[in-house]
């Protein structure tokens, strides 16, 4: 696994596949989204450098990480977008959705409040990811700071369940970025999220429903001529 840094500018796009000679690699682009302070950039730094800072400074931008995962036998390059939950620097996020793959929910384990944000969270990026009505969405939610005491935990686990149920039965973690909880498990499992979704939405994508009724409208033709070719055998005979 390796892990690379950059601020890349949002309408740069790259290839989605490439074969650096060791086989197929997929990109995916990956973005964090929660409010401020809930630990975002702790669990991208966590991900892609194994590393946690007490003191780490609240994002002013954008900061962008890759990592090389292998997921179920594949290379995957995910190209992870840390945001900054600041309300001030939500006109500067909003360029970085468009052509994102995977969106991870966060909100903090202590903070009630960031829990209650994540609507918005996935209505701003649903907006100006511009993403079709109807298709689904490779979104994860996760709660971090699972290491704070319990008393200190102000969400229940009834609440997560609902909202995630409510929400097309999103994918919950809880992790620790401080002490490397389902930091990696989180990513391989928005990485097997986004196939599944992936498949299920070329199933019933638009292009794939109207080759499908073409394919019946030429059948129905078909069943037609035929029907008519039978009919007129019996006419005529
Ligand atoms: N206890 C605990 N503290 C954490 C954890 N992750 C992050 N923190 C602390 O929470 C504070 C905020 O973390 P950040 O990673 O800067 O949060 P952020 O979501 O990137 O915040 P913005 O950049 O302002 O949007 C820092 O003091 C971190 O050290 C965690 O898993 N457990
Ligand atoms: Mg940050």
């Amino acid at each position: 696994m390796s892990g690379r840094t950059s601020r890349r500018q949002p309408q740069q796009q790259r290839r989605e596949w490439e074969d650096g000679g060791t086989g197929p690699c997929r990109h995916l682009r990956v973005v964090l989204l929660g409010d401020s302070g809930v630990g975002k950039t702790s669990i991208l730094r966590r991900f892609v450098e194994g590393t946690f800072d007490d003191g780490v400074d609240s994002t002013i931008s954008i900061e962008q990480m890759e990592k090389e995962v292998r997921v179920d036998g594949q290379r995957y390059v995910l190209r992870v977008v840390d945001t900054a939950g600041q309300e001030r620097f939500r006109s500067l996020r909003e360029n970085f959705y468009r052509g994102t793959h995977i969106c991870l929910l966060t909100f903090a384990l202590d903070k009630l409040a960031s829990f209650c944000n994540l609507s918005m969270w996935r209505q701003e990026f649903l907006h100006y990811a511009r993403v079709p009505p109807g298709t689904l969405f490779p979104f994860l939610v996760i709660g971090n700071k699972a290491d704070v005491t319990p008393k200190a935990r102000a969400v229940s686990d009834v609440n997560v369940q609902t909202w995630c149920g409510a929400n097309a039965d999103v994918p919950y973690f809880e992790t620790s970025a401080k002490q490397a909880l389902n930091v990696e498990e989180v990513f391989v499992a928005a990485v097997r999220h986004f196939s599944l979704m992936e498949a299920r939405n070329a199933l019933t994508s638009p292009i794939d429903r109207h080759r499908r009724v073409d394919g019946e409208m030429r059948d129905l033709k078909a069943r037609g001529r035929a029907t008519d070719e039978n009919s007129a055998g019996k006419c005529c005979g």
